[in-house]
């Protein structure tokens, strides 16, 4: 009987002793996926902040004095709106953009056409945009009122 437990005993340490060694084994490898998993997410969530700081969308509100986002990525084919947000005073939208505090006007190509559109009380359309591309629209009396638009 007692030679019986100590045998059951041995075993029973033979597959512990087995089972941490997977495990040990197990770990490693696991952990090493885990962090070459986590270099990898942190490498793909990059492109991901940048799109996230460009959000996708067609509307863009305005503040008092500037765009709420400094960028929005548009689908091509679409037609941007600019929608007066809450306090927004008037807005003059023309190609180009504010560079160090001056006003550098400059019309690309491929865009819809687009001078001294006043935003007033009602939203504006721009569009569509056809060619896909990087768009700088500014506001002319606003300075550093700048926004870019990412079409693709
Ligand atoms: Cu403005």
């Amino acid at each position: 009987m007692d030679q019986k437990t100590v045998r059951v005993l041995v075993v029973f340490l033979a597959i512990f002793t087995l089972g941490s060694v997977l495990l040990v084994a197990c770990t490693r490898p696991g952990a090493t996926s885990a962090s070459s998993s986590n270099t990898s997410s942190s490498a793909s969530s990059s492109p991901t902040a940048g799109s996230g700081s460009c959000p996708g969308g067609d509307t863009v509100q305005t503040t008092v004095d500037n765009f709420a986002q400094s960028c929005i990525t548009l689908s091509k084919g679409g037609t941007l709106k600019v929608v007066p947000g809450p306090g927004s005073t008037l807005h003059i939208l023309d190609y180009g953009q504010w560079k160090n505090g001056s006003a550098e006007p400059a019309t690309p190509s491929g865009a819809p056409p687009l001078k001294d559109v006043q935003v007033t009380s009602s939203s504006v359309s721009i569009g569509p945009f056809t060619t896909a591309g990087t768009y700088h629209i500014y506001c002319t009396i606003h300075p550093g009122m700048n926004l870019t638009v990412i079409v693709k």
